[in-house]
């Protein structure tokens, strides 16, 4: 990863590299800490938005209300920050990364009254899935790891430890030579994947999970959006992997991943084996939407 200037801690923008943390940080020991991941796109008219701001901050917000972790910060100092540090960094595009995590102090798992430190952390991420994944589309495969149930996990938080899940799944899937995981909710429905919604399109009905016990994704949002102004019909309900298999096109969403198409599934080939023709309309007006092209939507860019 290639370090920028300033990362914002606590307050403050500090250079890069005294961003640091001391080795009693509760979050370290114990997984409590919430997080986002934002986009900043560079629009064809040279200017830089940021994508869906005021809602991954409400979804930091809401994250850290749900796992009573009390951020020392008024939601529009955090999102100012966000702003501000594209500017310091002189960054055109970026990956921002606002944490907040619990700092040293009491260990044990009762964090009793530990700082709460929030910082954000801005860098430039390509493709996750890589570029050619973009167009090509990537190979999933279903994971033996199931996704949290609603009675283990706060599943609609961003919350830090969530990702050990994420993570075993990730490199079960990456071992098995596939480029991405697919978790199954506890009752074997498709949930999302590792860091990602997923959609399929089957006789030109768009499908994805509804929001039971996954993340509330601000690209699915976007997406489902989208899809239905363009009059595309439809559908949040559950869906098995017979179902997936069986799709003409399938692909993941996230702020990371963008829209990036499945060409395939634990060995079945979806649809055509590669990027699908309504993926390829969602994806390219999902882009020129991020990039400012596309003004129907502007009011979800943050302009720096
Ligand atoms: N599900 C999960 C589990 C998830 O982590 C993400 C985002 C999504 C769905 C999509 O949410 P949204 O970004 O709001 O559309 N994953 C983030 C983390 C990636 C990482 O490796 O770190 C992201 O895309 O920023």
């Amino acid at each position: 990863m290639e370090k920028a200037k300033y990362i914002w801690l606590d307050g403050d923008f500090i250079p890069w590299d005294e961003a640091k943390v001391h080795i009693l940080t509760h979050t370290l020991h114990y997984g409590l800490g919430v997080f986002e991941g934002i986009r900043a796109y560079h629009c064809h008219d040279g200017r830089t938005a940021i994508f869906r701001l005021k809602e991954h901050i409400q979804r930091l917000y809401d994250s850290a209300y749900v796992m009573q972790v009390a951020i020392p910060f008024p939601k529009a100092q955090v999102e100012e920050a966000c702003v501000e540090i594209l500017r310091k960094n002189e960054q055109k595009e970026a990956y921002l990364r606002p944490l907040v995590f619990i700092g040293d102090g009491a260990m044990g798992l009762n964090p009793g009254d530990n700082p709460i430190r929030v910082s954000i952390i801005s860098w430039l991420w390509g493709a996750y899935l890589g570029d050619e994944g973009l167009i090509k589309g990537i190979r999933l495969k279903t994971s033996a790891f199931t996704r949290h149930h609603v009675r283990i996990m706060m599943t609609k938080t961003k919350t830090v430890g969530n990702y050990v899940n994420s993570i075993l799944a990730k490199r079960e899937a990456l071992q098995a030579g596939y480029d991405e995981a697919l978790l199954l909710d506890t009752e074997g429905y498709v949930s999302e994947a590792s860091g990602e919604n997923i959609f399929m399109v089957k006789d030109g009905l768009l499908r994805t999970p509804p929001l039971t016990s996954i993340l509330p994704g601000i690209t699915r949002d976007s997406l489902l959006t989208l899809a239905r102004d363009m009059g595309i019909p439809v559908r949040e309900r559950k869906f098995s992997l017979d179902d997936l298999y069986l799709a003409d096109e399938a692909f993941l969403s996230g702020t990371a991943a963008e829209v990036t198409p499945v060409r395939e599934v634990d060995g079945r080939i979806i649809g055509s084996g590669t990027r699908g023709p309504l993926t390829e309309k969602l994806q390219s007006t999902y882009f020129d939407v991020v990039k400012g092209r596309n003004t129907t939507y502007q009011r979800w860019l943050t302009f720096v």
